[in-house]
């Protein structure tokens, strides 16, 4: 892939880019390490909350106030459930605004391949190639539907929570597990009833929870649909970039996503590598002794591991002999 083309801003290139970095291997590893010295730029904004609330309505809206203020912005929808409609429908919001045809609005839409661990970091590799891009603000959203999301916020510097009126407020929320990592609360479709009731709930839940030094999140209304509110969203997003920068928490916050995503590949390569190290015929033989009841997962899993150890202890072994 050619990254200059990348970094210059060429679409085609970019999703082209995307695509190898989604599918993972060297492929994709080469590329992210060219492109990380041109990342750390971009604001990344996560929108989350339960399924239906507006998240894409308001995204779209979002990306167009932003782009109001000139700032140039990528947006990937993140859908664990359904791959297809969560991106489309998106799409067809932001054609409502007008934004299909901007150079300075890039979609993308991601699915569920295998764990949602994966979708969790092929999800940040993507924000790490449009943040190269030299995307301003990164919107992600996702669908409120537990850990994956969460996993997902924990990588933004800002998290938007999405509620609306009449959903029971408390549960929306407490369900999501979004509470404590929320930046900016949205009550969407405040043009329906409960939406002042919706809002108080979401004020004496958060009073609750130990707020972070210096921002305590906003709650926000907004209809979506006609736009009502999103400027006043916008005017939070930067707000709150501007305090994690004056609190030292932007560090923090990068430093704390280095260490997770340092961790996540070194846990999956020594993982690889331990497995690709047992013969097929010794895991086979370990699967049969499980599946006739002759040795439980764990002691299995334990000796299949002692296995490799043996190995690596070995090869260590050599390795220390050459040296000397
Ligand atoms: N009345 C009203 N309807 C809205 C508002 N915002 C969005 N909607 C409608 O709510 C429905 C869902 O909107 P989406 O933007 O697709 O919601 P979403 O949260 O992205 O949905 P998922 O991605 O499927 O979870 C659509 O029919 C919207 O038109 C609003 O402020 N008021
Ligand atoms: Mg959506």
């Amino acid at each position: 892939v050619d990254v200059q083309a990348v970094l210059g801003g060429d679409r085609r290139a970019l999703s082209r880019c995307i695509t190898l970095v989604e599918n993972g291997g060297e492929t994709a590893q080469q590329i992210l390490a060219a492109l990380h010295p041109h990342t750390g730029r971009a604001h990344i904004v996560g929108i989350t909350g339960p399924p239906g609330t507006g998240k894409s309505t308001l995204v779209a809206r979002l990306a167009a106030a932003l782009r109001q203020r000139h700032l140039r912005v990528g947006i990937i929808a993140v859908d664990p459930s359904s791959p297809f409609t969560g991106g489309a429908l998106l799409g067809d919001r932001l054609r409502m605004q007008n934004l299909a045809g901007d150079p300075g609005v890039f979609i993308r839409s991601m699915a569920t391949r295998g764990s949602l661990g994966g979708l969790a970091r092929a999800t940040g590799d993507v924000v790490s190639v449009l943040d190269a891009a030299g995307f301003d603000v990164v919107l992600v959203e996702t669908v409120g539907t537990g850990q994956a999301e969460v996993d997902i916020a924990q990588a933004a510097h800002t998290v938007i929570v999405v509620v609306i009126p009449g959903m029971g407020d408390d549960v929306q929320v407490a369900k999501a597990g979004v509470l404590e990592i929320a930046s900016i609360f949205v009550v969407n479709k405040a043009d329906r009833e409960g939406a002042d009731r919706c809002a108080a709930e979401l004020r004496l839940m958060s009073g609750m929870g130990a707020a972070p030094e210096g921002w305590a999140a906003p709650i926000l209304m907004t209809v979506a649909t006609r736009g009502e509110g999103a400027e006043e969203v916008v005017e939070a997003i930067i707000s709150h970039k501007r305090s994690l920068q004056q609190t030292g928490l932007w560090e923090s916050r990068v430093l704390a996503n280095a260490r997770r995503r340092l961790l996540a590949v070194a846990q999956d390569l020594a993982w690889r590598e331990r497995m690709a190290s047992i013969p097929s015929s010794v895991m086979d033989d370990m699967v049969r002794q499980v599946a006739t009841y002759q040795t439980d997962p764990y002691t299995a899993a334990r000796e299949l591991l002692a296995t490799t150890k043996g190995k690596d202890a070995k090869t260590a072994g050599v390795a220390a002999g050459g040296d000397r």
